[in-house]
Parts: structure tokens; sequence; C-alpha cells
């Protein structure tokens, strides 16, 4: 772990500032900043995570193929239909390889790398284990591209320890229960959480205290600025700015006169600040797993241990999200590609595994009395997702249901603790179940 710079002389003072008619302790910055929200969210102590899978195509290549191991790969299109570089492995960065690079110039760089093509869909299977590990530490978690995404991990310390010592289990129980490397970044807000994350790429991990952040940002190129690409970058540089630095010590109303409200952005992250909330991912309509089978199944044996496996995954991703799903699709796909898909809509919303399992299962039966053939690929979702904070509990609840809820919360941490394959239900070791 890596804590950056010496401890600098603090420049702060304790105030009092009402909110929404409470007294709150705030510590405000002194800092020449243009509005003043942004040191009342600055004084609030958040503690960011930020997680990048390092070589993220690649190193999924490499785990499905060990032979890989050790060799430059570059994942992406076909070299002779234009293609571009997806994914350079590290080995093939040392020879100037990098994503977004036409894949004619990067065989040329590296004529021994092994060129792979893009499967997205496996790339997107293993980035939902990664968001299903990293819920297990925090439920605020934004998403930010594939392999990348935001925790606020602030006031979980009591549970789990302090935000760095977080960041380290996180990429252990990445590398235990996946087998690959993450970088992390741990420091009080988005901005420097996300720089710190690629400070010590691969399998970095760097804090970056409150007390720290001058000493890290100062020296870095004003390109290191979350937001400032290429054109905004040329623009600074023509102010003679360079540094992060030099942007600080920039007048604010010069940066407003060149760049308008962006101008203050600037200055604000130039001086390590960034209100931004981590916006867990509200977008999510369903929760579904898949599986394309290396040999097609047409046995129902195996059939059912596959859904139910799916359907505990689904369920204990629902229950992890404190969401409710008021209908679940079974996806399955023939030896001739053609998919068809089957919903059904459940008497009330809910997140047992059970009662999940029951829905799926007749609609999987009901296909397989009329149309079983052999198949390539079998999934299930859940969707019309309701928070938990939407339903109505029922007055008296059903022994029963609660009897399941609680059989979900043993399992569910057993499989935290354990990892996904500590525990399963009779059916999913071959047992027919209905
Ligand atoms: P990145 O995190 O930018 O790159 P990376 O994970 O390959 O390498 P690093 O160790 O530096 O994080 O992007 C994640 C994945 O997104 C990457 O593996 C492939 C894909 N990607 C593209 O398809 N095209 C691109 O131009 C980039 C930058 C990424
Ligand atoms: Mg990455």
């Amino acid at each position: 772990m890596e804590h950056l710079g010496p401890e600098p002389p603090r420049a702060e003072k304790r105030c009092r500032i009402l909110i929404r008619g409470c007294q709150l302790p705030i510590i405000r910055y002194e800092l020449s900043i243009p509005d003043y929200r942004y040191s009342m969210l600055w004084g609030m102590s958040r503690w960011i995570i930020h997680v990048d899978m390092d070589e993220f195509f690649a190193a999924v290549e490499r785990l499905d193929n060990p032979a890989l191991r050790g060799k430059p790969l570059l994942v992406g299109g076909d070299p002779k239909a234009r293609g571009v570089v997806s994914t350079a492995s590290y080995e093939a960065r040392a020879f100037g390889c990098h994503s977004a690079m036409p894949m004619a110039t990067a065989v040329r760089r590296c004529p021994h790398a092994v060129v792979l093509q893009v499967r997205g869909q496996r790339y997107h299977q293993v980035s939902e284990q990664v968001l299903d590990i990293l819920e297990q530490f925090s439920p605020m978690i934004e998403p930010l591209s594939i392999d990348e995404a935001f925790l606020d991990v602030s006031g979980c310390e009591r549970l789990l320890g302090p935000a760095p010592e977080i960041g380290k289990q996180i990429k252990q129980r990445i590398r235990g229960r996946l087998g690959l490397t993450a970088s992390v970044g741990v420091a009080p807000n988005k901005f420097l959480a996300k720089l710190a994350s690629d400070l010590r790429k691969p399998d970095g991990l760097v804090v970056i205290t409150k007390d720290h952040i001058r000493d890290v940002l100062d020296p870095l190129g004003i390109e290191r600025l979350w937001g400032v690409g290429p054109a905004a970058a040329k623009g600074l540089r023509r102010l003679d700015i360079h540094t992060i630095g030099q942007l600080r010590l920039a007048p604010v109303e010069l940066l407003r006169e060149r760049f308008g409200q962006v101008g203050d952005h600037y200055h604000c992250l130039a001086n390590g600040i960034d209100c931004r909330p981590v916006v867990p991912d509200s977008r999510t309509k369903s929760i579904g797993r898949e599986q394309t089978f290396a040999a097609d199944i047409e046995d129902m044996d195996e059939l059912i241990r596959v859904l139910l496996n799916q359907t505990e995954q689904v369920a204990r991703r629902l229950r992890r999200g404190g969401l409710k799903a008021r209908s679940v699709t079974l996806k399955l796909r023939y030896v001739d590609f053609t998919t068809i898909t089957r919903s059904a809509t459940l008497t009330e919303p809910t997140n047992i595994t059970e009662v999940l399992w029951r829905g799926v299962r007749r609609l999987l039966d009901k296909w397989a009395a009329r149309h079983r053939r052999p198949l390539r690929l079998l999934g299930m979702t859940a969707s019309q997702l309701t928070g938990r904070e939407g339903l109505q509990e029922t007055l008296f609840p059903d022994p029963q249901r609660t009897g399941q809820e609680r059989i979900d919360e043993a399992m569910d941490r057993i499989t935290e603790r354990f990892g996904d394959r500590s525990i399963c239900r009779g059916g999913t070791n071959g047992a027919d179940r209905k």
C-alpha cells in the first residue's frame, strides 16, 4: 500500500454551518474556491474507492487460457480488416502497443504478439463477477465502464475497517475469487480516487489522504485532470499552465474568462476538490445471468442445475442491491442460434431465491414439455425491479416466506465469506427439485 507525500502543514479552519436546521461541525479548507458549497461538502470527510481492472480483456483471455501467460497479447479487431486494438497486454505495451491503435500498426510493432478476437459476452460476465465482489463491501457502487467502478465506503469503517484496508481487501478478494488483478485508488473524492488507481498500475493500491493532496497533484501534468481533453490542455498550455500546481495557482477569474464555468471546475479539481457523489446505477432495469455451453446440453437434470445456480446468483444480487423483481424471464438458444424467451409475472415482487426459482422452473418445464431440444445457451433474468422503499410490508407475514428469507440470509453470509461455490441448494448438485 502506498501513501503519497509527506505531511504538509494543515491550512484549515473549523466552523459551524447550518444545513437544513441542524448544526454540523464542518472543516472548511482555506482555499480560493469560488463556490462555498465545495468546501461544505469537502468537510464531510468521504472515503471513495476507485477500482480499475488491469489490462482487462487480455487478463480474461489469459485466465481462460493459461498457455498465454507471459506472452504479449493484442485483443481487438482483425489487422487485415482495419481493426483496432481494444487491449494490449503489458508485455505488448513494452513494444509501444496501446488501446485504440490500428491493429496492423500494433502487429508491426510487436510481431510475435498473440492476436485475439474480442469476446464481449465473456468480459461482461467477468465484469458482473467483479461487481458482485464490490457489492460485498458497499451498496454505494457506480460502475463507470466494463472494468472500473467507484465505491463510497464512508461509514463502512466500523464494519470493515479503515478505507485503505477495505481497498486492500477488495484487491485480495478479486485475486482470490477471480484470479485477476485490479488497481485501486482510495481518496476523499472521486477525482482523486480515479487518479490514485492510475498512479501505480498494474496491481497498485494508492491512498491519497487529505494531507497529501497538493504533493500528489502539483507535479502532475494538466492532462491528468479528469475531464481535460487534448483541446482544453492546449488552451491551458497557451496560458502557460502545464502542471496541476500551476493551474492551482492561476487566478480563477482568468480560468473563468477563458473556459467559462468549466474554469471553476478546473480550479476546484486542481485544488483536489470534487464534490460529485457516487451514484449507484439506478438505470438497472434487470439483473440476469446466462451461460453458453461448451457442448450443447439436452439433459434436463443438467439444465436444472445450471438454471438454479443462475437463479441463486441473481437473487443474491437483488438482495445485495436492496431490490425485488416482479417478473422472471427464461432465455434459451438452440444449436442453430434461434433464441427464444419466456416470461412470467410473479404474484408480488420478491428477492427470495425459492420464489424466483419456482417461477423460472415452471417456465423451463413448460418449454421442455413441448419443445425440448439441445441448448447452446441458457439464462434467466429478473426484471420489473423495485427498491425496498416502494414496497408495502405484508400485514401478516407468511411464516414460510420469512423462513425462506432466513435461509437466504444464512446462505448469503456463507457465500460472502467463502465464495460462490462454497454452498449450493439441493438441485444445484444434480438432484431434481420443484
Ligand atoms: P482500460 O481500463 O482503459 O484499459 P485496460 O484495463 O486494458 O488496461 P489498464 O491496466 O491500463 O487499466 O479499459 C478497459 C477495457 O475496455 C479494456 O481492457 C478494453 C476496453 N477498451 C476498448 O475496447 N477500447 C479502448 O480504446 C479502451 C481504452 C478500452
Ligand atoms: Mg483497466
